[in-house]
């Protein structure tokens, strides 16, 4: 594989990015991993305003779990994130909202930003919310959402934002779990101009939820009355009670000077909800201080984030990378952050090159799954926009490859700007691996070089060296090793903490050990392999454990068994990835039924509407096997790997490996048929 040459080929970035070169790089690199307390010391002064300054920079370690950094440090996210930049530039953009309907495009200055969230801060304070209290967000990518994720800090609250698509059970779920009073809501939202019944859906999420105190409603779309109920003495009307804070109302004079709470660095921000490999979607905590020091510097260096820069994240708020990268990272840095509720293709298939060009976009960040659906309808849609403002283009969610890698290097950054594959994941808060525009080299296909405090070691699995293909469950009792050299794959840990690491799974901080620290102590398991080239530079090989991604939401397979298993005629069920070049990885189903005298066709409709309507739209399976028993071991254990052997069209059952352990060999005979039939 090429690297390409920094200096020349590119728009010259070297003057006034925020690293000077490669050797400022390795040296800082080199300090924040031997003395990474005098690393972050300077960074926290450079990039966060403190209330309360901290003496101790980080203790505990990845052994205990027990990681905290600046724990005496007081801070307060919206003097971070608001009032610092309102002062000195209160007139200019903050926020760029590019609605569904582009029509509805409009921005909010620094100053209206900051009176939103006051007032929406007062309100929640007006109904009850107190400092450590969940607030569930289920709202579009939209100002609004905004305002509420950042009242909450205001007032000391942790905020859940669930992913608009998300269905009324997987609410349920996540609002059970988290013990939520709280609900921010809409209306309803317009998704490529069609409705969709935000309230209505909330509505069958919570009904016999009598914990729930307060849903707050936004009237995203006007006129719509008819289409849900209120609840009296539980549902808000938001919009006209805001404004009964703002001016001439009821509530006018009330809490008119609340201040905004200052944090202790380890008090959580935010929870949100990942999939894992086994078991219920876990909600991992992020804390204030760390994690909004880790989301700033990484924005700087990685986006090469200027004053003036107008910076595009096309991600959903509900992802870990709509929190980081569109609200927390870009408020932190004072730098204009857009929120793209609509899609790549609505509506139509140039909206993506006309929301830069519109805006003058200096950084487009988007995933790889976007990048190859807009590359399905060729480069004709691409041919009346400049994208000159371009400077730095991003790829985040999974493994970008080299064809989308060159895709969109060569016809979006007009193979001038620098496009750096951002790896990182839930747990980690903020990047960890990544090119540097103007600094470090691009190598396609590559995510490169880790940032500062990530140490990525590569681990060998000491039984079973040649065998990548790891068991999990079996791993914490195993050896391991560290790869010393290049040229080598391995499982992809991270040696050591940093600022923005999880620090624990809600109510449950053994799973949190159990899944991350303890397989390797002293190492955090990312779940993913990778492979370190002879320059050293890393490539990600995607995940090692039973996690799907698909159009780079996470899915874990037991969630989706569970699930279809919810069809009164299922018996049993196995959800493998199949390799899908739009969405990167889709869904695979192989179900047995109870009664086979069904109609085939239907009952495969019904298991896909039930995915829908339980996890989400993005879960709705390429395919669905009917079988009559899936391969397992003796103590019960699908053999997934058989399965995803065939899902990849290798038929050749002399090529998948020890079969001694299953139960039942000829159910991989009847599988691969059946398989063989769809193609
Ligand atoms: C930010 C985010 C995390 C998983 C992660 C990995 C995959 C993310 C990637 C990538 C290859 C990249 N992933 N970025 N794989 N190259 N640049 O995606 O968080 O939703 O928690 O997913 O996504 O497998 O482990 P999250």
């Amino acid at each position: 594989m090429t690297s390409f040459d920094c200096k020349n080929k590119f728009k010259p970035l070297t003057e006034g990015t925020y690293l000077k070169n490669a050797e400022e790089y390795k040296r800082l690199y080199k300090q924040s991993i031997e003395d990474p307390n005098a690393f972050w010391y300077e960074k926290a002064q450079e990039f966060l305003t403190w209330d309360k300054s901290f003496t101790t920079i980080s203790s505990g370690t990845l052994k205990q779990g027990n990681v905290k950094y600046f724990e005496d440090g007081y801070l307060n996210v919206y003097q971070n994130c608001v009032l610092r930049h309102k002062e000195k530039k209160p007139n200019d953009v903050a926020l760029i909202y590019e609605a569904d309907d582009p029509e509805d495009a409009r921005t909010i200055t620094w100053l209206e930003l900051s009176e939103q969230v006051q007032l929406y801060a007062r309100v929640l304070k007006h109904l009850g919310v107190k400092k450590g209290d969940v607030v569930t967000i289920y709202m579009s990518t939209s100002p609004e959402a905004v305002y509420a994720m950042l009242a909450c800090s205001y007032v000391g609250a942790i905020h859940s934002v669930i992913f608009g698509g998300f269905s009324s059970e997987a609410i349920k779920a996540r609002v059970l779990d988290s013990k939520s009073r709280f609900i921010v809501t809409q209306n309803l939202a317009r998704r490529r101009g069609k409705l969709v019944p935000m309230k209505a859906t909330v509505d069958r999420a919570i009904g016999g939820l009598d914990f729930i105190r307060s849903v707050l409603v936004d009237e995203r779309v006007s006129n719509m009355k008819d289409q849900f109920e209120m609840k009296s003495n539980r549902d808000i009307d938001l919009k006209p009670f805001v404004s009964e804070f703002q001016k001439g109302g009821k509530y006018e004079n009330e809490n008119a000077d609340l201040q905004a709470m200052s944090m202790n660095a380890e008090d959580p921000l935010f929870l949100l909800y990942t999939s894992g490999s086994t078991g219920k979607p876990k909600a991992l905590i992020h804390t204030t201080g760390g994690y909004l020091l880790n989301a700033a510097l990484t924005h700087k260096t990685v986006f090469d984030i200027r004053e003036g820069d107008r910076y595009g994240c096309m991600a959903d708020l509900g992802w870990i990378t709509g929190h980081t990268y569109i609200v927390y990272a870009p408020l932190v840095n004072g730098t204009t952050t857009l929120l793209f509720e609509s899609t790549p293709d609505y509506p139509r298939i140039t909206r993506y090159w006309e929301v830069i060009d519109k805006w003058g976009l200096t950084q487009f960040y988007t995933s790889p799954t976007a990048v190859r659906f807009v590359m399905t309808y060729g480069t004709e849609p691409l041919k009346d926009f400049s994208l000159k403002s371009l400077r730095v283009i991003g790829s985040v969610g999974e493994p970008i490859g080299v064809e989308a890698w060159n895709w969109y290097f060569k016809n979006v950054g007009k193979s001038k700007c620098y496009l750096v594959d951002t790896y990182w994941m839930t747990e980690s808060g903020a990047i960890m691996i990544s090119a540097i525009p103007g600094v470090t080299t691009l190598k396609r296909g590559s995510a490169t070089l880790p940032l500062f405090g990530i140490n990525p070691q590569l681990l060998l699995n000491g039984d079973n060296p040649q065998n990548q293909e790891l068991n999990l469950e079996k791993k914490s009792k195993k050896q391991f090793l560290e790869i010393a050299e290049n040229s080598q794959s391995g499982i992809l840990t991270i040696k050591g903490h940093w600022p923005s690491i999880t620090r624990t799974i809600l109510g449950n901080h053994k799973r949190y050990l159990d899944t991350y620290l303890n397989p390797y102590p002293g190492y955090f398991l990312t779940g993913d392999s990778a492979y370190r080239d002879m320059d050293g530079l890393y490539f990600i090989k995607g995940r090692i454990d039973d996690v799907l991604n698909v159009s780079a939401h996470r899915f874990g397979t037991s969630e989706l068994e569970s699930a279809i298993t919810l069809h009164p005629n299922t018996v049993e069920v196995a959800v493998v990835g199949m390799p899908h070049k739009i969405k990167g990885e889709a869904i695979f189903v192989f179900c047995v039924l109870k009664d086979k005298r069904v109609d085939e066709k239907k009952t495969k409709n019904e298991l896909k509407v039930l995915l829908q309507k339980t996890i989400s739209k993005v879960a709705t399976p390429e395919h669905i096997v009917l079988v009559d028993s899936l391969p397992k071991t003796r103590s019960g254990k699908i053999m997934r790997r058989i399965l995803k052997k065939i899902v990849t069209k290798n038929y050749e059952i002399s090529t998948y490996g020890d079969l001694s352990t299953l139960l039942n060999p000829d159910s991989v005979k009847q599988i691969v048929q059946n398989v063989k039939k769809l193609f």
